[in-house]
């Protein structure tokens, strides 16, 4: 009886989307159960990564989709950035890498699903969270709550989304990819900040969804009381230990961190392989079905899409594919092996049984059986020690903090810890181990170029004379109070002046020789002017949200011209009510001084805001320019503020990925034949504390703690410049700088596989590869036995064959990649027997 219901009504719905769509001739049927998302009926197992589309460009997606599929990703999830297709209001932008079609539309030609994460509030380190600073300039407008202002546009903007996808047929139920779509982002952790109009905006949200007749489900994720039908979901470096609240939501897990981003002044985040794969396989071994990898390819936050504030330029995150699109080996290839095994345990995992035995607090078995097959995740969140279990008479060694899956109950196939493992005898996907790569960057080897020194650069100073003398021309805004920034700017530039003038007679007590001028700013830097002459600029500390500036100057008799250029390092993203924080002067600003030592507030002056600096609004850094003759080519300055700096340059040869060495130079933007490739800061340095030579991977990972790389250095010192926007013969390089450097040491540079290594046992099938058109020029090690050490120091051990080499040689010698099988029948006999050996090689591209 019930069935004939369900299958009516199944009929029912899809007479009702073939009114909605036309004809689905592909329809796929997306639904869930308690277990599992299912496609056509099937439970399945959604293994996904993000990619931002606009994170990196058109011609580098089908790579990325394709490295992701052969990872063993099927499903690609993004979301949707607001501010960057609706800079203004009602005036949209898909074009370039906003083609949000022709990105969901490489992910289908790849046979990959999608997940699309609408929002449309985003976080993700984007430039306010993704939302539009026009939205926040409405009359009236409160963000992410019961609001009619913000819920009419954020209902014009998801509908405009929605219908774009539907028009292309690119939902599953049209047939076309997408399986989920994802409404609000991370509101359960916020909400309480809303009262009850926080619980009616979420409800509001849900219906809104609804109403959009997608055909597939919707997600919200940490959202635990997610109105139904929406499907609650896990973010976090670990969700085993999630259990969502409805016991018809099965166990999804949207954002598993991969390694973490990076500020200005941070470190280089790490997230080891090991502990990235024990999360997920404790994830599935505690009924997970669903998880993404939160990213699984960061890219670059090019132009002004950085948000935080502080957030760098390279949004790399440690991810298995880095910032350039170049595989993160080996946790690329230890987790494509995790992948392999996980799907094929799909059966198993989604519809068999399970069964927990806790040996204790820190030590556990799961049984999955179904159809009288079991298939066993033995694991270990024990931090320091290795445990035994013992199953069916047989005794495991679980490595501290790792899980084994035994997809027979017997034969461990894979643990989480062990980089390379012995797994004789079993699938091909199985049997390729992970290499690690060494990426090096190699000199520009354009022939006719000898870098660095051969750079011609031209150069002219941002011209704003009439600016710190309070002189204006062109659009200006003024109040009788110090603006937001936002409000004034609408976030089209970093730089907003602030001007003011005081009148200062001898009878003023503030009257002397010398006075303070005092700034309070909401960030994030502050240049100050006094009477045309740059007395002092300062930044917020790792991007605090306030600071004082003080600074001593002379005061003169009469107008005093202050002028306060303010500049924004990215809006801020997250937190509850972020997108009301203030930007840019915030005040008081006072003078004190006189012989009284008397203050002065002066915030209520009358204030001129000028948005944008003179070179933006000349477009300077296009090619050209009719402004082109007034640069000049003598006299470079150097460590000189305020300037333009233009040379042109020959692209790198090859296919490899391109980045220029800013080293040498202080803060700025930089331009490539015209487009922002992002702010530069090498002059930012970390921290001189915190990062360890050795990174454990046992214990929880937290992101801005453990395994960090690169104290001292500077925080960003190369940035991408995608391959497209080069040209074959002159290309142009443009930078502003802000704070003064000098050019003299740029150079060009192509990131690759420097060195490829390899420790892997007996029985498997090694995969050597260069990536790319470079082929392996030299092998510097190779052992087979017992070799030891790691990459870089391999030495060798005992029970040697002794022409490993020589093979090595042969096989992988002028080749772009190769692979060995790891045998006595390869290498020829080692000298002991009975033991398990080891292949390491260490090989130069
Ligand atoms: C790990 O195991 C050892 C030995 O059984 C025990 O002493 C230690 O407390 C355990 N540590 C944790 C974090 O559970
Ligand atoms: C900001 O937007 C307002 C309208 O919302 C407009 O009047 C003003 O000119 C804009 N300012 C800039 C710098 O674009
Ligand atoms: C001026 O006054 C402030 C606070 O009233 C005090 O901290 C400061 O030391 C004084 N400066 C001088 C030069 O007297
Ligand atoms: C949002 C979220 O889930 N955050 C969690 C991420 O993981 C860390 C470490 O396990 C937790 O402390 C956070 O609460």
């Amino acid at each position: 009886m019930e069935k004939t219901n369900s299958k009516s009504m199944f009929l029912l719905l899809l007479s009702g989307a073939i009114l909605l769509f036309g004809l689905p001739s592909f329809a796929i049927d997306v639904s869930h159960d308690d277990r599992a998302i299912t496609i056509n009926g099937e439970r399945r197992i959604i293994l996904s990564g993000s990619i931002h589309y606009p994170r990196s460009t058109p011609e580098m997606w089908p790579s990325l989709v394709r490295k992701s599929k052969e990872g063993g990703l099927n499903t690609i999830e993004t979301y949707v950035f607001w501010n960057a297709h609706e800079p203004l209001r009602r005036q949209y932008d898909f074009s370039g890498n906003l083609d949000l079609v022709r990105f969901i539309k490489s992910i289908q030609s790849e046979g990959l699903y999608a997940i699309l994460r609408i929002g449309p509030y985003v976080c993700a380190e984007w430039d306010y969270g993704g939302f539009p600073v026009w939205l926040h300039n409405m009359p009236g407008v409160k963000f992410r709550t019961k609001n009619t202002v913000f819920q009419n546009e954020m209902q014009i903007f998801t509908t405009l989304i929605v219908d774009m996808m539907k028009r292309e047929n690119l939902f599953a139920s049209q047939g076309g990819p997408i399986i989920l779509a994802q409404i609000e982002n991370e509101y359960g952790n916020v909400m309480w900040s809303y009262g009850n109009d926080g619980v009616e905006y979420i409800n509001w949200c849900a219906k809104m969804a609804n109403d959009l007749n997608i055909g597939v489900p919707w997600i919200m994720c940490q959202q635990s009381n997610a109105p139904q039908p929406m499907l609650q979901t896990c973010n976090g470096f670990y969700c085993d230990q999630y259990t969502p609240k409805s016991n018809s939501t099965p166990k999804m897990w949207t954002e598993n961190w991969t390694g973490w981003y990076k500020d200005w002044g941070g470190a280089n985040p790490h997230r080891t392989a090991e502990d990235l794969a024990f999360s997920v396989a404790r994830f599935y071994q505690r009924g997970g079905s669903m998880s993404n990898y939160y990213m699984y390819h960061g890219g670059t936050n090019f132009g002004r899409t950085a948000g935080g504030p502080y957030i760098t330029t390279s949004y790399d995150y440690d991810a298995p594919l880095d910032e350039y699109g170049n595989l993160n080996q080996p946790k690329w290839g230890h987790l494509k092996q995790l992948h392999g095994v996980l799907i094929s345990l799909e059966k198993v995992l989604t519809y068999g049984s399970t069964r927990q035995i806790d040996y204790n607090d820190k030590l556990a078995a799961t049984v999955y059986t179904y159809e009288g097959q079991s298939a066993c995740f033995f694991s270990n969140w024990n931090w320091t020690n290795d445990l035994t279990l013992e199953y069916e008479q047989t005794q495991y060694t679980i490595p501290a903090w790792s899980v084994s899956i035994l997809p027979d109950c017997y034969t461990e196939v894979y643990n989480t810890a062990k980089l390379a493992k012995n797994i004789k005898n079993l699938f091909v996907f199985w049997q390729v181990n992970a290499q690690t790569s060494i990426m090096v960057k190699k000199p520009n080897d354009a022939d006719d170029q000898k870098e660095p020194y051969e750079l011609q650069w031209v150069w002219r100073s941002e011209h704003f004379e009439n600016f710190k003398n309070g002189i204006v021309q062109g659009s200006v805004m003024s109040a009788n109070e110090l603006l937001d920034q936002k409000a004034v700017a609408n976030d089209t530039s970093d730089y907003m002046w602030y001007m003011t003038s005081v009148d200062i007679d001898e009878s003023d007590p503030v009257y002397g020789e010398e006075a303070i001028l005092h700034v309070h700013t909401n960030g994030h830097i502050v240049h100050a002017f006094v009477n045309g002459k740059h007395i002092g600029s300062q930044y917020a500390p790792n991007g605090h949200w306030e600071f004082i500036f003080e600074k001593y100057f002379k005061l003169r008799k009469g107008i005093n011209q202050i002028s306060l250029l303010s500049v924004t390092v990215g809006l801020p993203n997250y937190g509850a009510n972020f997108d009301t924080a203030r930007n840019g002067i915030r005040g008081p600003v006072k003078l004190i001084g006189g012989v009284k030592n008397v203050t002065k507030d002066i915030s209520s002056n009358k204030w001129i805001n000028k948005v944008g600096l003179h070179g933006e609004e000349k477009k300077l850094y296009e090619v050209d320019t009719h402004y082109a003759r007034k640069w000049h080519a003598e006299n470079l300055p150097s460590h000189k503020m305020f300037v333009w700096y233009k040379t042109s340059f020959q692209a790198p040869l090859g296919r490899d990925p391109v980045v220029v060495d800013l080293l040498g130079l202080g803060k700025g933007y930089a331009w490539v034949n015209g487009h922002n490739i992002g702010r530069y800061w090498p002059s930012y340095l970390a921290g001189e504390h915190g990062c360890s030579y050795t990174c454990d991977y046992r214990g929880n990972y937290d992101g801005n703690k453990k395994c960090l790389t690169g104290c001292g250095e500077p925080s960003q010192r190369w940035y991408h410049i995608p391959r497209e926007y080069l040209k074959d013969d002159d290309n142009v390089l443009v930078l502003f700088e802000e704070f003064g450097g000098t050019p003299e040491n740029v150079n060009f540079q192509t990131v690759t596989v420097g060195k490829a290594c390899a420790n892997a046992y007996e029985g498997n099938v090694l995969e050597l590869s260069c990536q790319g058109e470079r082929v392996i020029s030299e092998i510097k090690f190779a052992s087979f036995g017992e070799p030891q050490g790691t990459c870089g120091s391999f030495r060798k051990g005992g029970c040697e064959a002794k022409n490993t080499l020589q093979v090595v040689q042969k096989e992988c010698l002028g080749k772009q990649s190769c692979s060995l099988d790891i045998s006595e029948d390869t290498f020829g006999p080692t000298h002991c027997k009975g033991g398990t050996y080891r292949l390491a090689v260490e090989a130069i591209c």
